[in-house]
This record gives structure tokens, sequence and C-alpha cells, in this order.
């Protein structure tokens, strides 16, 4: 009996120590900090507190980043999934709260000159004045920037490789 208690508290240590090696190996390789995701040399946070869009632009900021803006179809994808089952609407670094259907990613880059956009049918709609980006469903929406939202930051990584 006592051995079987020791057999399987020696292989719960083991595993223990798997696990742990394995958590050292990956931060050593990560170039980014504690609680961020690394996906193709960019870093991404997600902003578990409800915030309005600005004051989640500002807290992004504050974290050396900006809110996420979506290059390309595979950044879109991956913030897809690294949204997945945590809400349903998530704040992103759009707007067009400047001017009226101008949209601009917080970088200053307007959406006319982007290749990718993935605006969810038919498109933002402003309804009551809707100036702020968000992921939900199956794309990108204009809704209310005073909404408290889930947010996603964005930052460069610090690996060199
Ligand atoms: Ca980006
Ligand atoms: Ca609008
Ligand atoms: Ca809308």
């Amino acid at each position: 009996m006592h051995f079987c208690i020791l057999l399987n508290l020696m292989m719960l240590l083991t595993l223990t120590n798997g696990i742990l090696l394995q958590n050292g190996k990956d931060s050593r390789s990560n170039g980014c900090p504690d609680g961020w995701t690394e996906y193709l040399l960019h870093c991404y946070y997600y902003g578990l507190s409800e915030k309005s869009w600005k004051e989640a632009k500002i807290t992004c900021e504050q974290f050396g980043g900006h809110l996420v803006t979506i290059e390309d179809k595979a950044e879109d994808n991956f913030i897809e999934s690294f949204i997945q089952d945590r809400n349903t609407y998530t704040w992103m670094g759009a707007s067009d709260m400047a001017e009226e259907g101008k949209w601009l990613w917080v970088t200053d880059i307007p959406f006319n000159t982007s290749l990718y956009l993935n605006w969810r049918r038919p498109g933002p709609n402003n309804k009551n004045n809707e100036d702020c980006m968000d992921w939900s469903f199956s794309g990108w929406n204009d809704n209310t920037c005073s909404r408290k939202l889930n947010f996603v930051c964005e930052n460069e990584s610090n690996r060199e490789d």
C-alpha cells in the first residue's frame, strides 16, 4: 500500500518537473513580456478588464504598445483564435471618430490603403454613431465607443532572430 503511494508521488513529481522545465524553456525563447502571446515576431495581450475604446487604447499605450492593428488574413485568423470563447465583442485598434466613414488604424494607417479588410456584412453601419471597431462573430464591426469591452493590445517582439 505504502509502496503504491510512494510510486504515485514519484510519478507526480516527475510530471510536475517536466511541466516546470517546459515553462522555463518557453519563457527563455519568448520575446514577449509575461502574460503576452508571441505570434510572428509580434506580442499580443488580451485585456480582460472591460473598458471603453479610448480607455483600452490608453491602457495599451501605457504597456508601450497599441490596440491591435490587423495587417493581413494570417494576423486576422490569429486574432480570431486568440479571442475565441472569451468575449462576444472585443475592441480592435481602428476608428472613424475623426471623420465619419474614414476608418483609420491607431497607427495612423488609413483603411483605403489596406490590402486586407474583414468587415462583417453589410459592413460598418454607423448605427447610433458607431465609430470604434470590434472583432465579433465572423469579423469586424463598428460599435459604440463608450461600450465597455475586452480588448487586445499589440507590440513588437524583443526577439532578435
Ligand atoms: Ca498588427
Ligand atoms: Ca462611424
Ligand atoms: Ca455596427
